[in-house]
């Protein structure tokens, strides 16, 4: 029996990962830049045995059915020919994420799985290397191997496409993330389908190709230059392209809800009165706001003038892979 057990918190895109180039793979259409955050994160535990007949997963102690176990079982294939075993495996995993926050991160759950599996069968992979193989798993999971901020190298092969992490000179602990929990019923579309009927049949696609390589550039600029007001229009102006571009998908669709709205709209009144606070959104309905740590305190005050205290999660920059 061979057992290895990781913890890794959650990334929040600032620019964007939208589209594969390789769906196998997981190669993207372009690069991204993320930070991590303190206050969400996976624990997995992977335990590699002779006696087990089949692979299982456990998600905060709940045995999964075998169409949520499919991305981990072929994760856990890719594992076993670097560990050159045949054996099955049991993948424990904690997320802690608020309940029913819409929150449930395939990104720190494959990223720990990859540092569990790394410790199990003796991988002895590099971070970098670590960041290849998460990438396998959920594109995401790549940046969350890496503490504070982080670019996604888009590259253009299974060995050029990796995470690498983003000095800022402790800027990062002086940033903070308040999530807007927009707990409307819609109908899902994963971020892997929505992506993928963008790339495909979104008129807008090109349009955001174009964009986003000097959305990253920018980004990193200010990032090297503490300039938080350049990094904060670039993020949201960053977040608005890409949900432009399913609008203009076939048939067409929006991760939006009209409390996004609302929240979106806060956060520009908010601006105007004189708080650093700039939104972004993922594949939901939640809004995420960039925006200074010393600022929190009031700008939650404020918020909750619209929103319940159980909708406002705040989180500051997190660490990188821990082995545990
Ligand atoms: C991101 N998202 O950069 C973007 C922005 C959602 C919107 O990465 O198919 O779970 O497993 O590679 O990583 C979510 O997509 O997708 C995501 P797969 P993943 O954070």
């Amino acid at each position: 029996m061979r057992q290895g057990k990781a913890r890794t918190h959650t990334n929040i895109a600032l620019i964007k990962y939208w589209g594969k180039a390789d769906q196998e793979l997981i190669i993207p259409m372009n690069s991204s830049l993320s930070l991590t955050l303190d206050a969400f994160y996976s624990e997995t535990q992977v335990t590699f045995s002779k006696e087990f007949t089949a692979d299982s997963f456990y998600l905060n102690g709940a045995v999964q059915s075998a169409a949520e176990n499919k991305k981990i079982i072929q994760f856990l294939n890719r594992a076993r020919k670097l560990g050159k075993t045949t054996d099955f495996a049991k993948v424990e995993s904690q997320n802690f994420v608020p309940t029913a926050a819409g929150l449930a991160s395939s990104a720190s759950g494959l990223a720990a799985l990859a540092g569990a599996c790394n410790e199990a069968l003796d991988l002895q992979m590099t971070p970098t290397e670590l960041s290849r193989f998460a990438r396998k798993g959920s594109g995401s999971a790549c940046r969350s191997i890496f503490g504070g901020f982080a670019e996604w190298q888009k590259g253009d092969s299974d060995e050029t496409s990796f995470a690498v992490p983003l000095e800022a000179a402790g800027w990062e602990k002086e940033l903070a993330m308040i999530f807007i929990l927009i707990n409307d019923q819609q109908k899902d579309v994963s971020s892997r389908d929505g992506m993928q009927r963008t790339v495909e049949t979104s008129v807008f696609y090109d349009g955001w190709l174009k964009a986003v390589n000097e959305d990253i550039e920018t980004a990193k600029k200010a990032i090297a230059q503490k300039d938080f007001k350049l990094l904060g229009e670039t993020t949201e102006a960053n977040g608005l392209k890409m949900h432009a571009t399913t609008l203009g998908a076939q048939p067409p669709f929006t991760y939006w809800s009209p409390n996004s709205l609302v929240a979106m709209n806060r956060v520009r009144e908010l601006r105007a009165t004189g708080f650093d606070c700039y939104f972004t959104m993922d594949a939901g309905p939640n809004v995420k706001i960039l925006t200074k740590k010393n600022q929190v305190p009031a700008l939650i005050e404020e918020l909750k003038q619209t929103f319940s205290p159980e909708q406002i999660i705040s989180a500051a920059a997190g660490p990188g892979l821990e082995i545990l």
